[in-house]
């Protein structure tokens, strides 16, 4: 690998990006599975999973709640911004899919974006139909918030944040956004990069698999070799903060 490498991209190169909690690292945003990562202070399956949430979900507010008031105080990083200026550059030809739920990819302009497993700044009712909606509410203390349309009705409706849990499926509409930018791109060059991800969850974990049947040219971009590192054609160890803007530059 050269010491400064770089990605081509001509006029015809379609690129589709996933990103993890790697590439927030860098704004001071913990990780899941690296040295003092959040499920190190958190069982995985009390804090992000739906059994969980039946079992505990005061526990599960105060999980979220401090992760909200934290990324309240985080800005985006040259990571995410160089990803918002590559999408400048090639338009409808990227697409952006993130793990993380921080919503840092939003502000710092990126809108060819796909959260694939929820935003942190969303709630949603766990029992009505009610739309996800905006909410940066921190809620613990005291009991969890309870859906205002379910009360209006006569029930009894708990708020949950908008997040995908383990053992939950991801939205159909953005598996199939996925797939049909991969469809699109088989018959042009096609880039597939993943940055700042352990490679450990699924199906994100697989992408690279999907993009090396649609031929793609695949990069990983990590602080150290992930769990999937020897299914990518290209592997950058480094912080996505520093190597980003140099390798999309
Ligand atoms: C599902 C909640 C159907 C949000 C998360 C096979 C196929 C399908 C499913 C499964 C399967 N096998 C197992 C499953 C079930 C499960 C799964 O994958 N389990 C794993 C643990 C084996 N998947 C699911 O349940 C998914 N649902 O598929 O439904 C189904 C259901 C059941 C059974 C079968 C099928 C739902 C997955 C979503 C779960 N929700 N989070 C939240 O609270 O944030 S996942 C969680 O992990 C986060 O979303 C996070 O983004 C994600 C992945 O972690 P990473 O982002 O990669 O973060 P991590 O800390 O691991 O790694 C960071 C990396 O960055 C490190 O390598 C580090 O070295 C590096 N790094 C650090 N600093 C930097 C850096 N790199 C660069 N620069 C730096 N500065």
């Amino acid at each position: 690998m050269p010491d400064n490498p770089r990605i081509l991209v001509d006029d015809d190169t379609r690129v589709l990006v996933l990103t993890g909690a790697g590439v927030s690292a860098e704004s001071g945003i913990a990780t899941f599975r690296a040295a003092g990562g959040l499920w190190e202070s958190y069982p995985v399956e009390k804090v992000a999973s739906p059994e969980g949430f039946d079992e505990d979900p005061e526990l599960v507010w105060r999980f979220y709640s401090e992760r909200r008031r934290k990324a309240r105080t985080c800005e985006p990083n040259p990571g995410h911004r160089a990803l918002a200026a590559f999408e400048a550059r090639l338009g409808d030809r990227f697409l952006l899919v993130t793990q993380n739920v921080d919503e840092l990819h939003r502000r710092a302009g990126s809108r060819r974006l796909i959260e694939i497993h929820g935003r942190l700044f969303q709630s949603r009712c766990a029992h009505c139909e009610r739309a996800p909606f905006d909410d940066d509410h921190a809620y613990d203390a005291g009991d969890p918030p309870l859906c205002e349309v379910c009360s209006t009705a006569g029930r009894i409706g708990m708020l949950r944040p908008h997040i995908v849990w383990f053992g939950e499926m991801l939205d159909p509409s953005h598996l199939l956004r996925i797939e049909e930018f991969m469809n699109a791109a088989r018959t042009h060059r096609f880039v597939f990069l993943a940055a700042g991800t352990s490679g450990a969850v699924y199906p994100a974990a697989a992408m690279v698999d999907r993009a090396r049947l649609h031929g793609a040219e695949t990069w990983l971009v990590n602080a150290e070799p992930a769990e999937n590192t020897h299914r990518f054609h290209h592997f950058v160890e480094g912080r996505s903060g520093e190597v980003l803007p140099a390798l999309l530059g």
